[in-house]
């Protein structure tokens, strides 16, 4: 006699991608039931709430474009919205679907075991008093970049003043926002210029007595273009979502940005650098996913763009050694995450602020009284981490996730990541990751393109409703295929080189210093080609029973 699970599905996180799924499973007809470990929705958008918080996203393309209800009611205040107005538009969202009903909060899932006999899994929850559940299928939407990382330096917990990691942010108890701490006239110092950093840098040089920052690896920023948005383009957006759309599906990242079909060298001089001015000036990742379609895969190009880029800088910050020190040595143009920028270099001209390079002086450790490099002690009031993420598997490996026989997840990724379309891993039966190591989100604008990801698995599970499927699970082989693809378009980009969270490696993380094939970077039309080739084969390279 086999048992019935308390549940159809599971579904753990309620972010964006968490959200969307429970809707549609929920109005699939499966009894589902959404699990989050915060006290609220909204995921990376709940928890990131420092100064300066932003997308990268032209504000348009970041959001569910299925819902058209939200779509045309949805007015947008920024090019660039700021995290509060996105949080807001996921409440609206939620509201909508009207599913937090079908959520419970404060639940943090700490285990979920594949019971073979029965076909379900068990689900346990840090909280003690919280009972495990069990759920035939889990879709754990648990975020790529949602478990933040502090830096490994001795006497971290001895510092007496205040210290925040930019993604675990104070809250406004009464608002979307940040809480309001004030930084006027504190010493302020920042660890870290990602584009974390680089939107936290911008904002604490505008209110710091002093703020410095500790920059080991600089990166290439480009300009935001953030501006007002106008009443006019948001009804010319309204009127054209399908087109907004259609563009984004079509590129390589779901932006509306779209490579130039020309090598860099095949266009004369004078015409190719006009094009890298104007694209500099444009708007989001203009220049990091709209130049020449060469710039990422063909070092003289991306040589020739970096130069480009650090002669701006060059232009921009008025301290030859301090332009010089944030000049990326390690890795050219478009290879790490492009932050970007408002006034991002024009900062460091400011009189209450300085630069400390890591390179010619690292941090022996953190004091009582602030941040000791070798060249002597920086005296603080305030520390940001502004360190990043245990990107992609790292919200993951801190479940402890069993499929047949037992086996840890974990455990199984440390001795070689394999997927299936980032959606399983072999011997995980009905366990689905959304936007999890390899998929097509990683590398993509996850509203839109863990939609797509979603609405595929979603075709899945009708037909296995329908079915009466009790167990779904990838072969090994299609799943080796698969990752030898991801592999293989990898190795085609310059960013395959390059030490970031991109590939995997982490220096805070001890054992994180091989690069890993973490995204899928072959584009988005050639990711939903592969999906929709398994689903127009009758699910190929699953087995289903
Ligand atoms: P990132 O992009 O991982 O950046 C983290 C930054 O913190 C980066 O500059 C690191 O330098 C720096 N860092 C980390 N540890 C240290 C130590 N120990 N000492 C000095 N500097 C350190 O994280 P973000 O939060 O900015 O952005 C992550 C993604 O979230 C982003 O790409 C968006 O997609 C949203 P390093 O480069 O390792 O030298």
């Amino acid at each position: 006699m086999t048992k019935e699970p308390d549940f159809d599905a599971v579904v753990i996180g309620a972010g964006i991608s968490g959200l969307y799924q429970a809707y549609r499973l929920r109005e699939m007809g499966y009894r589902v039931l959404g699990v989050e470990g915060s006290d609220d929705i909204g995921g990376v958008w709940h928890h990131n709430r420092y100064p300066g918080c932003r997308i990268d996203s032209e504000s348009e393309v970041y959001g569910y474009f299925w819902n058209d209800q939200l779509m045309q009611e949805w007015n947008w205040s920024e090019r660039f919205a700021a995290q509060p107005e996105v949080l807001r538009y996921i409440h609206r969202a939620a509201e909508i679907m009207d599913i937090r009903k079908d959520y419970i909060f404060d639940a943090k899932v700490n285990k979920a075991v594949f019971d073979e006999k029965n076909n379900f899994y068990t689900i346990g929850f840090q909280q003690p008093y919280r009972a495990p559940l069990t759920a035939r299928f889990v879709f754990s939407a648990l975020g790529p970049l949602s478990t933040p990382q502090m830096p490994n330096l001795p006497g971290i917990n001895t510092f007496k003043g205040e210290s925040y990691h930019t993604a675990n942010w104070p809250r406004d108890p009464n608002g979307f926002g940040p809480a309001k701490l004030d930084f006027s006239g504190k010493r302020v110092g920042v660890i870290g210029v990602g584009s974390t950093g680089v939107q936290t840098i911008q904002e604490m040089a505008k209110v710091a007595g002093h703020l410095t920052v500790f920059l080991r690896d600089p990166n290439w920023c480009t300009p935001l273009g953030n501006g007002r948005m106008t009443q006019e383009r948001m009804d010319y957006i309204k009127s054209n979502y399908q087109e907004f759309t259609a563009k984004c599906d079509a590129s390589l990242a779901g932006f509306p940005h779209e490579f130039i079909q020309k090598n860099l060298f095949d266009v004369p001089k004078e015409e190719r650098d006009a094009t890298l001015e104007e694209l500099y000036e444009g708007p989001g990742f203009s220049l990091w996913l709209g130049a020449y379609q060469d710039v990422l895969s063909d070092p003289d190009a991306n040589k020739y763009v970096s130069e480009f880029v650090a002669q701006k800088i060059r232009e921009r910050v008025k301290d030859p050694q301090t332009a010089e020190s944030l000049i990326p040595k390690d890795h050219g143009f478009g290879m790490k995450r492009v932050p970007l920028e408002t006034g991002y270099y024009e900062v460091y001209n400011q009189e209450n602020v300085s630069l400390v390079d890591l390179h010619a002086t690292s941090i022996t450790c953190i004091t009582p009284e602030g941040i000791e490099t070798s060249d002597g002690l920086h005296e603080l009031d305030v520390i940001i981490y502004a360190t990043g993420f245990d990107a992609v598997k790292g919200s993951w490996n801190r479940i402890d996730i069993r499929g047949v026989d037992g086996v840890a997840l974990k455990e199984e990724w440390d001795k070689g990541l394999t997927t299936y379309m980032g959606m399983q891993t072999p011997g995980f039966p009905n366990f689905f990751m959304l936007v999890g190591p390899q998929s097509g989100a990683t590398f993509c604008n996850i509203p839109r393109c863990s939609a797509m990801a979603i609405d595929w698995l979603s075709d899945m599970m009708i037909q296995a409703k329908e079915a009466g499927v009790q167990r779904i699970e990838p072969e090994l082989a299609a799943a080796e295929s698969f990752t030898l693809y991801a592999t293989k378009l990898q190795g085609k980009l310059l960013l395959g080189q390059t030490n970031s969270w991109f590939t995997g490696v982490n220096q805070n993380i001890p054992g994180r210093d091989k690069r890993e094939v973490l995204l899928f970077v072959g584009g988005n039309p050639r990711f939903q080609a592969y999906c929709n080739d398994v689903r127009e084969n009758n699910y190929k390279g699953y087995v289903m029973s």
